[in-house]
This record gives C-alpha cells, sequence and structure tokens, in this order.
C-alpha cells in the first residue's frame, strides 16, 4: 500500500512490524484512524499494511517469569523474552469481552526502539487508551512486534513481542506484508505459521465493514 510519513534524521532507519488491536469503542475505526497516525510518525515511513483481521479475545494467560534476560527460542514455542503459558489459560472476563479487530503494520524508522513505544503510547492515549490492568477491552493497543533483528529487554521493552509465535491475529497479518520474514534466531514467519491454526481468524471486509471472510489457511 501507499508509502507516507516523514523522513528527515540522520539516524540509521530500522524496518519495524507494529501489531495494532481495538475491541473497543467502533474497533475496526480506531484500527484505521491508528494507520494514519501511524503515518505520520516523525522520522518514520508507512511502507505497508495488512488487511484488518477479527478474532475472539484470548482469555487471560498465567504469565510466568523465565527469570532469564535471555530470549527463548521457537525451540520453546515462543521467540520473546516472557513466557505466556497459554495451555494454563484461565477462565477470566476476558472470555466475556468483545471481538477484537487487529492489523499490523510495516514502519521504516528512525526513531530508537524507546522512543518509538513512547510515540505508540501517546498514539493509544489520543485513542482514549487508559491503563488499568493487563488485558483489559481497549480502544487501541499498539505493541512493537519486531524491531530489525533486534532483541530487546529492558523493564518496558520486550522484542520480538513475547507472544508472537502463538497468536494467529499476528502472524497471518504479518504474512500477508511481509510473507518471507526471517525473525531474529533464524525463524522463519513461514515455519511459525505452519505451528499457529488460523481458527476463526476472518478478514474483515472494510466495504460492508460488518461482513468477514475466512482469510486463506496456512500453506496456501
Ligand atoms: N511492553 C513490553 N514490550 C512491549 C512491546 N514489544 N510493545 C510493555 C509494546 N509494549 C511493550 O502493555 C504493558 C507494558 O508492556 C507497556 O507499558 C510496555 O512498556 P499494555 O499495552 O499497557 O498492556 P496490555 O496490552 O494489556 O498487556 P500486554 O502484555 O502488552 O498484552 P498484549 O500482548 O498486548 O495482549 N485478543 C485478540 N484476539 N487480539 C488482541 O490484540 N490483545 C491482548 C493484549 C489480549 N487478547 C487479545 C489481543
Ligand atoms: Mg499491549
Amino acid at each position: 500500500m501507499s508509502l507516507s510519513g516523514n523522513h528527515n534524521s540522520n539516524a540509521a532507519s530500522t524496518m519495524t512490524y507494529i501489531g495494532i488491536g481495538s475491541n473497543l469503542n467502533q474497533p475496526i475505526q480506531q484500527v484505521l484512524t491508528a494507520l494514519k497516525s501511524l503515518a505520520k510518525l516523525p522520522n518514520s515511513r508507512l511502507l505497508a499494511q495488512s488487511s484488518l483481521y477479527r478474532s475472539h479475545a484470548l482469555k487471560v494467560p498465567k504469565v510466568a517469569d523465565t527469570g532469564s534476560a535471555e530470549p527463548n527460542p521457537i525451540d520453546t514455542g515462543l521467540i520473546g523474552t516472557r513466557a505466556i503459558e497459554s495451555d494454563q489459560a484461565i477462565e477470566s472476563p476476558a472470555a466475556a469481552q468483545n471481538d477484537y479487530i487487529n492489523a499490523v503494520a510495516k514502519l521504516e524508522t528512525r526513531l530508537p526502539a524507546e522512543q518509538l513505544l513512547l510515540a505508540l503510547q501517546a498514539i493509544e492515549q489520543s485513542h482514549g487508551r487508559i491503563r488499568k490492568q493487563r488485558w483489559e477491552p481497549r480502544p487501541l493497543d499498539l505493541d512493537i512486534l519486531l524491531y530489525g533483528d533486534q532483541t530487546i529487554a529492558t523493564d518496558t521493552l520486550n522484542v520480538p513481542h513475547p507472544e508472537i509465535s502463538k497468536r494467529h491475529f499476528v502472524l497471518y497479518p504479518l504474512a500477508e506484508i511481509a510473507p518471507e520474514l526471517i525473525m531474529p534466531y533464524d525463524i522463519s514467519l513461514a515455519d511459525l505459521l505452519k505451528r499457529c491454526p488460523i481458527d476463526e481468524l476472518a478478514i474483515v471486509e472494510l466495504a460492508s465493514e460488518t461482513t468477514s471472510n475466512t482469510a486463506p489457511s496456512a500453506g496456501e
């Protein structure tokens, strides 16, 4: 899709992928507006955006701190720095949440990762996001999925995003805009897709904004 944004710094640029999610206050409009905001980020260029996808809200998982600053490779089912035991997912109010609308954007940026995170949080706030607890319904959530080939593990930032390898609503939109993607630890997106069923994930038909079709299955 169209390229846009501002590019006026001398710093090196990095290819980054942003996960966009909403399940509150007209989620489709929230995601579309967020894409416009991403296109206006300073020292950045929006290179591509996926279709919008609808899926059920995940249940709140138990979080297990790995106790290690070292990211977990794909052999553990993760490529992030914080293990989420999705097989131990517990019933919670999240089970009754509205469906999510998700998309992924490809952004070339000269912003350092921490500055990018702050800029994304400012966009979330401009969409009325108020943080009370994790995984609550939200008008807008912006996650840094990948930041070049870097792995980052700080108090405020974990990249690659810890749950990227398990989430159909991240992997399938990512495959639309970067099918050949190779992630840190030489993990290919194609391999992750083979391990991630598409389940009920569906592309949103924007013409009607109410109907949806099933997205192509893995390997197609
Ligand atoms: N943080 C660390 N790493 C990152 C990163 N790579 N990108 C920190 C963005 N933020 C990162 O995030 C909590 C803190 O994570 C931030 O202060 C930041 O410093 P948050 O947005 O306040 O809280 P959250 O989103 O509730 O928690 P979390 O762990 O980010 O959850 P997720 O992964 O965003 O999952 N179901 C469907 N179908 N679709 C969804 O999009 N999303 C969630 C939330 C749950 N269920 C979902 C979906
Ligand atoms: Mg988040």
